[in-house]
């Protein structure tokens, strides 16, 4: 059977770009997938990169468990789990540190770029990060990781690293195929459409959050940043705010860019975004329903019990493995 898997970090609530660049696809593919084995979890070893307030961390891991669930992915199909309960993914991910080189980390662009916002105090670990992520990853043979667009070099990386052990070593890993929305793999801010939009953001109008209060979320959009145009038409280039608006809009609709250029060949941008809002709320009223309930609800520990219990079987095993191919300890 093979095996995809996919994690998201704690650092905050979650965006409407995590829902449809990740959240939105997990749910599409445990339809489409029915003989593939789905292991989800959060990543809240890799949050501690930066810093994090202790309650809001531990706030933060139930809460994304419950979002996830509340997003449609069904604990019946999928192990759903927390990083920091299974200490394997530490210990390979020391492993790929030593498989690594210092140039391969120090070339990764979202470290180049949380590091230029930071001026001190920068982790070792927010430098290392990526051979926990390959850890992650090669601890399940996963065969597909779906991710967004920014993450593409860290399952690069995952992906050589592989090679480069299982040359030296003898065959160990499976080689990870890293997996794209068609549509949405890159949100950006609503107020620098440049940019990606991200739950680290310090201006909370750049992001929708999926707990959002749904009038903000109205409100969010309307004022979202635009051109003087007037034209609704995709042109990242040019019309940076209007192409992700209807990203947006096609990957919540389930439509084409083109066939909403025709839709809205002749309306005026107010008209557009009063129509994309009434998409989003609708798409967030029964998430964040759901959600309210689960939060409160001891289903949501089974589920992460249930979830790393499996984990931890298939993690165990495959340690032992790279112990052994390193002739680390006795294991023989
Ligand atoms: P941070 O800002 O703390 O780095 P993040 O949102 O970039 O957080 P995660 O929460 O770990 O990072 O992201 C989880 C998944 O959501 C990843 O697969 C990532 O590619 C995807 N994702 C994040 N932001 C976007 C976005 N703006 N558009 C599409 N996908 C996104
Ligand atoms: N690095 C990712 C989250 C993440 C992940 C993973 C995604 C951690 N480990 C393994 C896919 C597979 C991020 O910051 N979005």
């Amino acid at each position: 059977m093979k095996r995809l898997l996919s994690g998201i970090k704690p650092t905050g609530q979650l965006t409407l770009g995590n829902y449809i660049g990740a959240l939105r696809q997990f749910v599409k593919l445990q339809d489409e997938l029915p003989d593939t084995e789905f292991f989800i979890f959060i990543a809240d070893l890799h949050a501690i990169t930066t810093p994090q307030d202790k309650g809001q961390l531990r706030h933060n891991i139930k809460s994304v468990a419950a979002v996830y669930m509340a997003c449609g992915l069904d604990p019946g199909r999928v192990n759903l789990f927390i990083q920091s309960e299974i200490p394997e993914h530490v210990m390979l991910s020391y492993v790929m540190e030593s498989t690594a080189y210092i140039g391969e980390m120090e070339r990764m662009t979202q470290y180049k770029d949380k590091k230029g916002r930071q001026t001190e105090g920068i982790r070792t670990s927010l430098m290392t990060y990526p051979a926990l992520m390959a850890a992650d990853i090669l601890l399940y043979d996963a065969d597909i990781v779906p991710i967004g667009d920014d993450q593409k070099q860290h399952v690069e990386l995952t992906r050589n690293l592989a090679i480069r052990f299982n040359n030296a070593h003898g065959q160990t890993f499976v080689v990870p195929e890293p997996f794209f929305p068609k549509t949405g793999a890159r949100i950006k801010s609503l107020t620098e459409p440049d940019k990606k939009m991200d739950k680290s953001h310090d201006n909370p109008k750049s992001y929708i959050l999926l707990l959002d209060d749904l009038n903000a979320v109205k409100n969010k959009i309307k004022s979202a940043v635009t051109d003087s145009e007037g034209t609704i038409r995709y042109d990242v280039k040019h019309k940076p705010g209007i192409s992700n608006l209807l990203t947006i809009y096609a990957s919540l609709a389930d439509l084409s860019i083109k066939d909403l250029e025709k839709r809205y060949a002749e309306s005026s941008y107010a008209t557009f975004k009063a129509d994309l809002a009434e998409i989003v709320v609708d798409t967030l009223r029964p998430i964040q329903e759901r959600y309210h309930e689960l939060i409160k609800h001891p289903l949501l520990d089974q589920v992460l019990d249930e979830g790393a219990k499996r984990a931890k079987e298939i993690a165990r095993i495959k340690m032992l493995k790279v112990y052994k191919r390193l002739g680390l300890g006795r294991v023989k």
